[in-house]
């Protein structure tokens, strides 16, 4: 899964691909180093991001799903005008990062089209997550608000075969949860549902290696090799030609094809 931001600020890209054009051709660029999904997001959820307006956020995505049709589509939004637009112009995946807690409704429009979707943890809202995050386990606390959250979204008549579960790194997580989180990982596997993993250029890898957001490619290769050899299947990253030859070269390690 490759990630298209058509925003001013996000944390890495902010500001690279705010023009149409330029996310458009981004993307292409994308699936032709090998992306099955683009991910398609106009507001940072980075800590502390300024919140927009569905309509702004609307302006920023729809020419850029349009001009990438022939492509699969996965909507990163947590709003339901912009989820319902975005599935009309094609996307087939709404990645919701507030799991349907912001905007219930979007479990509607997900159940009503007929896409799938994807359920991620974080702890609160994006303001406030960094402040002191705290766990009993938090593997096991991850697990259960997934559980919780594929429940409602079942409920709302969204099949689970449509399901997929992301622990959410980086979202109200120390660098110890992030860690934890990866090295456990088989456990939200085990909730046999396919795990979404994003850890491409986080600040944990920051943490850990001292490099600046452009520089912090070898930690997120690290980690999504991990992931993959703990059962996750779809790999979000904005460094879609390395990470895709580094996870094949993985696979075929691990005799997987
Ligand atoms: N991470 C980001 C955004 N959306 N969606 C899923 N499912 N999993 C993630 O880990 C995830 C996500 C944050 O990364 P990015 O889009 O690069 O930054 P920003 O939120 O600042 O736009």
């Amino acid at each position: 899964m490759g990630v298209v931001n058509v925003t001013p600020d996000s944390f890495s890209d902010g500001g690279e691909f705010l023009d149409p054009e330029a996310a458009i051709a981004h993307g292409t660029q994308l699936v032709a180093e090998g992306a099955h999904i683009l991910d398609i997001g106009g507001e940072s959820t980075r800590p502390g991001a300024q919140p927009v307006t569905a309509a702004e956020e609307l302006s920023r995505v729809m020419p850029v799903i349009e001009g990438l049709a022939d492509a699969e589509i996965s909507i990163d939004t947590t709003k339901v005008e912009v989820a319902r637009r975005a599935v009309a112009a094609g996307a087939s995946i709404v990645n919701d990062v507030s799991a349907f807690r912001f905007e219930p409704e979007i479990a509607e429009v997900v159940a009503e089209v007929g896409v799938h979707c994807c359920l991620m943890h974080m702890l609160g809202e994006p303001r406030t997550m960094q402040d002191d995050p705290r766990y009993d386990d938090v593997v096991a606390d991850v697990k259960a608000f997934l559980e919780e959250r594929m429940a409602f979204a079942v409920a709302a008549g969204v099949p689970e075969e449509r399901i997929w579960l992301d622990p959410g790194v980086g979202f109200g997580k120390t660098l110890e949860h992030n860690l934890e989180l990866l090295r456990r990982l088989d456990e939200i596997v085990a909730l046999g549902r396919p795990v979404v993993i994003g850890t491409s250029r986080k600040s944990f890898l920051g943490k850990l290696t001292g490099r600046p957001e452009r520089e912090r490619l070898p930690g997120t290769i690290a980690t999504n090799v991990v992931a993959l050899e703990r059962g996750a299947r779809i790999f979000r990253v904005h460094d879609v030609a390395e990470v895709a030859e580094a996870l094949m070269v993985a696979g075929a390690t691990l005799g997987r094809t």
